[in-house]
């Protein structure tokens, strides 16, 4: 398999085979135009030698040869990005999992780091205004809304379930950045002031790494976070364990 060859990391997402598909064509098609034009190159060097041909041709070439050599590539990129590419970018863009089926998080860009955040068993995202924002309450939640009450951030590390689809709501709170997960194969850039969906399916259990993918700053290398993708119980314990944290009982809070 060319991909492997080439270094590709191992996909770990439902929809990551698809892409897969289309890199290893892609490659194919490279590796065949690579012999092909350097087959030309050599066959020039050697058929054009001065030696050979001390006056120059004025005509050039006779037959359609290299014209039908241009269409052939021609219809098959055409094909590579109406047959493969834009029926997957569709996909990733119009059939969003819906509320009921799909996990959906927040992920929240900053300088440097990422925030991630759950809307708890209710599934609402608590309300949000940025004078609240402090150390301890990066995202700005308001401790007065009901719907906020089960809600907890993670820095830095993402958990998902396996199998389950999961939607991130991709954003940032000060620059441009990117989230980006190769085994995952999404990446996706977090702009101010939007929220854009981006949605995958894991299929195998284990930790990955998300990378900022856009220049961000001068600590932009340093902005990585893990994704841990989960079996159900180990995820509810990581769920029970940030709540805990982020939400002390009465009796312990001053
Ligand atoms: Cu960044």
């Amino acid at each position: 398999m060319l991909n492997r060859l080439m270094g590709i990391i191992p996909n770990a997402s439902e929809h990551g085979r698809g892409v897969e598909h289309m890199l290893e064509v892609c490659h194919w098609f490279m590796l065949v135009l690579f012999i092909g034009w350097g087959t030309f190159f050599l066959v020039s060097l050697y058929k054009f030698n001065k030696a050979r041909h001390p006056k120059a041709d004025y005509q050039g070439v006779r037959s359609h040869g290299s014209t039908h050599a241009e269409f052939a590539v021609i219809f098959i990129e055409a094909a590579l990005l109406l047959g493969f590419a834009m029926p997957l970018w569709g996909k990733r863009v119009v059939d969003i999992p819906n509320q009921a089926e799909a996990m959906r998080v927040r992920a929240v860009g900053e300088q440097y780091a990422w925030n991630f955040h759950y809307a708890g068993p209710d599934g609402v995202f608590g309300r949000q205004n940025a004078s609240f924002v402090t150390a301890s309450n990066p995202l700005g939640l308001d401790p007065q809304d009901e719907a906020g009450k089960d809600d907890v951030v993670s820095k830095n590390e993402l958990h998902v379930i396996n199998q389950r689809p999961v939607v991130l709501e991709v954003t940032s709170k000060d620059v441009i950045h990117a989230v980006s997960v190769p085994q995952m194969r999404i990446a996706q850039d977090a702009i101010p002031g939007t929220k854009v969906p981006l949605w995958f399916r894991p299929i195998k259990l284990g930790k990955y790494e998300i990378i900022c993918a856009q220049l961000c700053g001068a600590g932009h290398y340093a902005m990585r976070s893990v994704l841990m993708v989960d079996k159900q119980e180990d995820f509810e314990a990581f769920q029970k364990e940030l709540f805990s944290m982020q939400h002390p009982a009465p009796a312990s809070a001053k």
